[in-house]
C-alpha cells in the first residue's frame, strides 16, 4: 500500500539557527517514525547544513522549487542538479511560484522534468482559486494542470511522481478544504492517471492535501482513503505541532 508522506514547506521562514534547532527537534520526536514518510522542505541555504544534521535518520530533505536547467548562465537560479545529492523531493508548480513569481504551466513542466532528470521526485501541486472553484472549474483547472506537466510523461516517470492538491483559497488562510472537498479532487486526480497510465500507475500515486493542515485537522484528511499524506507550511514551522502532524497518520 501506498507510504502517508508527510511534508513540511518551510516557505521563506527560519534562521540558520532555528532551522538547525527545528530539525532537531523533529528528529527527537519522530526522526523514527516508520508508519510515514517524514520530510523537510526548508530555503535553499540550510538543505546542506541539515543534510549533515539528519544523516543516519529516516527524515528526507527536498528543495522548494528548483531551476528547468541543469546548469548556465542563469543568475540566481539553482539546479535540480545541484540539490540531487542532498535532497529526495523537489517541489514545483507551489501556486506561490504561480502567482508570485509568474511560472506558466509550460515553466512548471520544464522544471518537473529537470527533477525527473536528476534522479529526484516531483511534488506536483494543483489547485484551484476560490474564483475558479465559485465558477464550478475545480476540475478542469487541476486537470488542466496536470496534464500541462504530465501527459507526455512515460509510465516509469509517473511513478516517480507526488501530487500535491492545495486550493489555492485554503493556503496560509487558516481556511482549510473539508476533507470531502479534498476526497472529491483527489479521486478526480486518481481517475485522471488512471485513464491515461493505468491502475496499476495510478494506484501507486502518492497524492497529498496540502492548505491550512494543522495538528487538529490532519487525522481528518489522512482518514480520506485517495489522500496520502500532507504538505504542510504553517505548521510545519512548530516541531510538536508538526510532529502531531506526523503521528496523525498512524
Ligand atoms: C500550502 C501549505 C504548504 P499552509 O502552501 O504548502 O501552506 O499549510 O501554510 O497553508
Amino acid at each position: 500500500m501506498r507510504r502517508p508522506l508527510i511534508a513540511g514547506n518551510w516557505k521563506m521562514h527560519t534562521t540558520y539557527e532555528q532551522a538547525l534547532e527545528l530539525a532537531r527537534a523533529i528528529q527527537a520526536r519522530c526522526g523514527m517514525a516508520e508508519y510515514a514518510e517524514v520530510v523537510l522542505i526548508p530555503p535553499f541555504p540550510w538543505i546542506v547544513p541539515l543534510s549533515r544534521q539528519l544523516n543516519g535518520s529516516s527524515i528526507s530533505l527536498g528543495a522548494q522549487t528548483c531551476s528547468a536547467f541543469d546548469e548556465g548562465a542563469y543568475t540566481g537560479e539553482v539546479s535540480a542538479k545541484m540539490v540531487a545529492p542532498f535532497c529526495r523531493y523537489v517541489i514545483v508548480g507551489h501556486s506561490e511560484r504561480r502567482r508570485l513569481f509568474g511560472e506558466t504551466d509550460a515553466v512548471v513542466a520544464a522544471k518537473l522534468r529537470a527533477v525527473l532528470r536528476n534522479g529526484l521526485q516531483p511534488i506536483l501541486c494543483v489547485g484551484e482559486t476560490l474564483e475558479e472553484r465559485e465558477s464550478g472549474a475545480t476540475r478542469d483547472i487541476v486537470e488542466r494542470q496536470i496534464a500541462a506537466a504530465c501527459s507526455d510523461l512515460e509510465s516509469g516517470q509517473v511513478a516517480r511522481l507526488v501530487i500535491a492538491y492545495e486550493p489555492v483559497w485554503a493556503i496560509g488562510t487558516g481556511r482549510p478544504a473539508t476533507s470531502a472537498d479534498a476526497e472529491l479532487v483527489a479521486s478526480w486526480i486518481r481517475a485522471w492517471f488512471r485513464e491515461r497510465f493505468g491502475s496499476g500507475i495510478s494506484e501507486g500515486l502518492r497524492i497529498l492535501y496540502g492548505g491550512s493542515v494543522t495538528a487538529a485537522n490532519a487525522a481528518d484528511f489522512l482518514a480520506v482513503g485517495d489522500i496520502d499524506g500532507a504538505l504542510v507550511g504553517g505548521a510545519s514551522l512548530d516541531a510538536r505541532e508538526f510532529c502531531s502532524i506526523v503521528e496523525a497518520a498512524v
